[in-house]
């Protein structure tokens, strides 16, 4: 079972180029690897079964500084493999020029140089067909609070948003946004730290419907935060629009491991809920193979993510189709939080009847262990 999971399209699993493309420096350490083509990568990930790449505009420029040129190579790839594009974001980090943000630094030259850095890259990735539009606000903070009137930030980068929505319906695109939180690195502390911070931002757009989100595993995890439950609330609010998948051991920082390479176990009960919850985009790889390695195990790796997905995924299928889980679900009563607090008709008057036994009912013990140690069970294979 374990040795026929060969991804393919339908599993819709994608990666960034920058992801397999990254050369490994690091704040400490020069590259490690060489720079990647582009259509090298296209056609390697279509090799290995992947749905689709994603891209910043200055990824394709990789090994080409002609943009036009580059364009042309990459669509090129696209047509002979079949990959798909889509979703696209916009380098707003790298250059010295955004080095106090680009959509909310302080000097407004940048604010307007970064809008038509966004709007170039718009018109190129509505012609490759992405719908989904990332805003990653990696410079987007500050250093120290003396620094930023962070409700002016907020101010400008709503303005940001309410203006790149409006060009895409002025050019009919069919395009979404999805803000990406992360709580610091590279700035001291980032604006929209969170998926809640994100959500509550999204509510104070001029168009809301047309901006949600797409969670990281490993920047939730960085702030010490539960990633199934920040991703069980974006479900709730409609606004999983993407999802960055990959792994971090706790809090410190990004560390962009393998899918699973990280928090197995909350690695299990995400896909469970992908899965389960109805998402139907894709999954897409934000992953970075590690500095230590060479250039065949970017492709070793790219693969370990879908194949550590996939594994998951029988695994989550067979928890679920476990007998024993399900008598446990029901032991713990897990179902009957579905069931409305108060009948159809029943206003709050009527609790005053209700008969119950304080003690009776706090003695009650919700056998979650039991459940959690099944679950694990299923993780380790020792069932299914
Ligand atoms: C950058 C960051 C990622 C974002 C990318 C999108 S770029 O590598 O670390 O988490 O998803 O801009
Ligand atoms: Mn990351
Ligand atoms: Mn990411």
């Amino acid at each position: 079972m374990w040795t026929n999971l060969r991804p393919t399209p339908e599993d819709r699993f994608t990666f960034g180029l920058w992801t397999v493309g990254w050369q490994a420096r690091d704040p400490f350490g020069d590259a490690t690897r060489a720079p990647l083509d582009p259509v090298e990568s296209v056609h390697r990930l279509a090799e290995l079964g992947a749905y689709g790449v994603t891209f910043h505009d200055d990824d394709l420029l990789a090994v080409e500084p002609d943009r036009e040129r580059a364009i042309e190579s990459f669509r090129k790839a696209l047509a002979a493999t079949g990959l798909k594009v889509p979703m696209a974001t916009t380098n707003l980090f790298t250059h010295p020029v955004f080095k106090d943000g680009a959509f909310t630094s302080n000097d407004r030259e940048v604010r307007r140089y970064a809008l038509r850095k966004v709007m170039r890259n718009l018109d190129l990735a509505a012609s490759l067909g992405a719908t989904t539009y990332v805003c990653w606000g990696g410079r987007e903070g500050s250093e120290s609070d003396a620094a930023k009137d962070v409700r002016a930030a907020l101010d400008r980068y709503k303005e940001a948003l309410d203006l790149l929505c409006a060009y895409v319906v002025e050019q009919g695109y069919e395009m979404r946004f999805a803000l990406e939180p992360k709580p610091n690195e590279p700035r001291g502390d980032i604006l929209l730290p969170t998926i809640g911070h994100a959500l509550a931002f999204i509510g104070g757009l001029e168009r809301p419907e047309m901006v949600g989100l797409n969670p990281e595993v490993g920047h939730e995890q960085m702030a010490g935060l539960n990633f199934v439950h920040g991703i069980a609330q974006a479900l709730w609010h409609g606004k999983l629009f993407h999802i960055d998948l990959n792994g971090q051991t706790g809090p410190r920082y990004d560390q962009d491991f393998i899918f699973g390479h990280g928090d197995l176990k909350s690695a299990f009960f995400l896909v469970d809920l992908l899965e389960h919850g109805g998402y139907t985009g894709p999954r897409h790889f934000d992953y970075k193979p590690t500095r230590t390695e060479d250039a065949q195990d970017v492709w070793d790796s790219a693969a370990a993510n879908m194949r550590t997905y996939l594994i998951l995924r029988e695994k989550a299928r067979a928890y679920r189709a476990d007998p024993a889980v399900q008598e446990a679900l029901r032991a713990s009563r897990v179902d009957e939080l579905a069931q409305p607090t108060l009948a159809p008709g029943e206003s709050l008057a009527d609790l005053a009847g209700d008969a119950f036994d304080l003690d009776a009912v706090a003695a009650r013990g919700f056998h979650f262990t039991r459940l959690n140690q099944l679950a694990l069970e299923h993780l380790l294979g020792v069932r299914g």
